[in-house]
C-alpha cells in the first residue's frame, strides 16, 4: 500500500514538473501575450529555491528584455507608412477655415516677404500634406503661365495658407509657356495634367488662371461629383456670372472626369473659346457642372493689360459649333510638347514647355 502510495507520488511530482517545464517553455516563445499566469498551487523545492520562485524570475527577465526593445524602437523615428496607419481621415468640413477674407494686391509685398510668410509646413516644389490626418483627394494644382510673376508672387501669398486650412494633399504647378508663340491656356493645362502625374498618384486636377484669388476659404480647392466651375463670381463681372455657362478662371475636374472629356483642347490659340469648349466637352459626356454658391464663390481678379501674343483669336468662337466631333481627337490624347526646364522651388514647381505654334 506504501509502495504504491509512494510510486503515485513520484508520478505526481514528474507529472507537475513535466507540466510547469511546458508552461515556461510556451512562456519564452510565444511573443504576442504580456499575460502571465504564474500558478501558486504546485510548489517544490529544489536546492534553496522554489520552482515557483524560478519560473517568477524568469518571466521577470523576459518582461524586462520586452520592455527594454518596445522603448528602443519607440526612440525610432516612426516611417512616414507607420504613421499614415495610426491618422485618421481629415474631417469633411475642414475646422480651421475662416469664411470671407480680405484680399488687397498690395504692391509693397516682396518675395522676401512672401517666402517667410508661407514656406514653413511645405515641402520642396510647392507641396503639402496634412500633419495630423490623411486626406482624402490628391490635388494638382496647375496654373497656366507666362510672364505674370508678380500676379503669381500675390497668389501663392494667399492661397497656400488657404490650401493648408482646407487640409488638402497638394502640389503647385506653374506651366510656363517657353518662347514668344501666340499662347495657349489649354495646352498649358493638359501638358500640366501630364508632368503632375509624372510626380505623384494625383486623382484630382485644379486649373487655375495665375491671377484670381478667392474671397472665401469655404470654397473649396478639391473635386466633386461632376466637374466644378469654383470662381462663379469675379468682381470684374459684379461678382455674378459673366452668363450662365462660363466655365473660366478656376475649374476642378477627378481625374476620371478629366479623361472622360478627352482633357482640354489643344487648339485654340490666342485669347477666348477654349473654356466654353471644355464646358461643351462636360455637357457632351452627359456630365453638369457643378458649382459653389454666390457668396462662396466670390473671385478678385489682379486688374492687368491684355498680354502681349495673346489677342483675342476670331477663329475660336466658330471652332465651338464643332466641339461635338474634335473633341474625339483634339485633347489629352493629340498632346504634344517638350519639357525644357523643371525648376524645384519650395512655392511651387515651374515646368517651361514647349508646346510649339498653331499649324
Ligand atoms: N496667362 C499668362 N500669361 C499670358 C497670358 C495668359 O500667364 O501672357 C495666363 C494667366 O494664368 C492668366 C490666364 O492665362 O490669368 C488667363 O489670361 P487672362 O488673365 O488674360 O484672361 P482674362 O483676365 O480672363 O481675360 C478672365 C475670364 C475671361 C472670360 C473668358 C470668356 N470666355
Ligand atoms: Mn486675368
Amino acid at each position: 500500500m506504501a509502495g504504491n502510495f509512494k510510486r503515485l507520488f513520484n508520478f505526481l511530482v514528474l507529472f507537475s514538473f513535466v507540466s510547469v517545464a511546458c508552461f515556461v517553455l510556451v512562456l519564452f516563445y510565444s511573443r504576442r501575450s504580456f499575460v502571465v499566469i504564474v500558478s501558486e498551487k504546485h510548489i517544490l523545492t529544489l536546492g534553496n529555491k522554489t520552482f515557483s520562485g524560478m519560473v517568477k524570475e524568469q518571466v521577470a527577465k523576459l518582461l524586462e528584455r520586452r520592455i527594454k526593445a518596445s522603448n528602443k524602437s519607440s526612440e525610432m523615428a516612426p516611417t512616414p507608412s507607420a504613421v499614415s496607419l495610426t491618422l485618421g481621415p481629415c474631417p469633411e468640413n475642414p475646422p480651421d477655415l475662416i469664411g470671407p477674407l480680405l484680399v488687397e494686391f498690395d504692391f509693397g509685398r516682396t518675395w522676401e516677404h512672401v517666402r517667410k510668410e508661407v514656406s514653413p509646413l511645405l515641402q520642396k516644389g510647392g507641396r503639402f500634406k496634412p500633419k495630423d490626418c490623411v486626406a482624402k483627394q490628391k490635388v494638382a494644382i496647375i496654373i497656366p503661365f507666362r510672364n505674370r510673376h508678380e500676379h503669381l508672387k500675390h497668389w501663392l501669398y494667399y492661397l497656400h495658407p488657404i490650401l493648408k486650412r482646407q487640409l488638402v494633399d497638394y502640389g503647385v504647378y506653374v506651366i510656363n509657356q517657353d518662347g514668344e508663340g501666340v499662347f495657349n491656356r489649354a495646352k498649358l493645362m493638359n501638358a500640366g495634367y501630364v508632368e503632375a502625374l509624372k510626380e505623384y498618384d494625383y486623382d484630382c486636377f485644379l486649373f487655375s488662371d495665375v491671377d484670381l484669388v478667392p474671397l472665401n476659404d469655404r470654397n473649396l480647392y478639391r473635386c466633386f461629383d461632376n466637374p466644378r466651375h469654383l470662381a462663379i463670381g469675379m468682381d470684374k463681372f459684379n461678382f455674378d456670372l459673366p452668363y450662365k455657362t462660363f466655365f473660366g478662371g478656376v475649374a476642378s475636374l477627378y481625374k476620371h472626369q478629366y479623361l472622360k472629356i478627352n482633357g482640354f483642347p489643344n487648339t485654340y490659340w490666342g485669347w477666348g473659346g477654349e473654356d466654353d469648349d471644355i464646358y461643351k466637352r462636360i455637357v457632351l459626356r452627359g456630365m453638369q457642372v457643378s458649382r459653389p454658391d454666390l457668396l462662396t464663390g466670390r473671385y478678385r481678379m489682379i486688374k492687368h493689360q491684355r498680354d502681349a501674343h495673346n489677342d483675342p483669336n476670331p477663329k475660336n468662337p466658330d471652332k465651338l459649333f464643332q466641339t461635338h466631333w474634335t473633341m474625339n481627337a483634339d485633347g489629352i490624347n493629340s498632346l504634344k510638347y517638350t519639357v525644357k526646364n523643371i525648376e524645384k522651388d519650395i512655392l511651387y514647381t515651374f515646368i517651361t514647355v514647349d508646346i510649339g505654334s498653331p499649324e
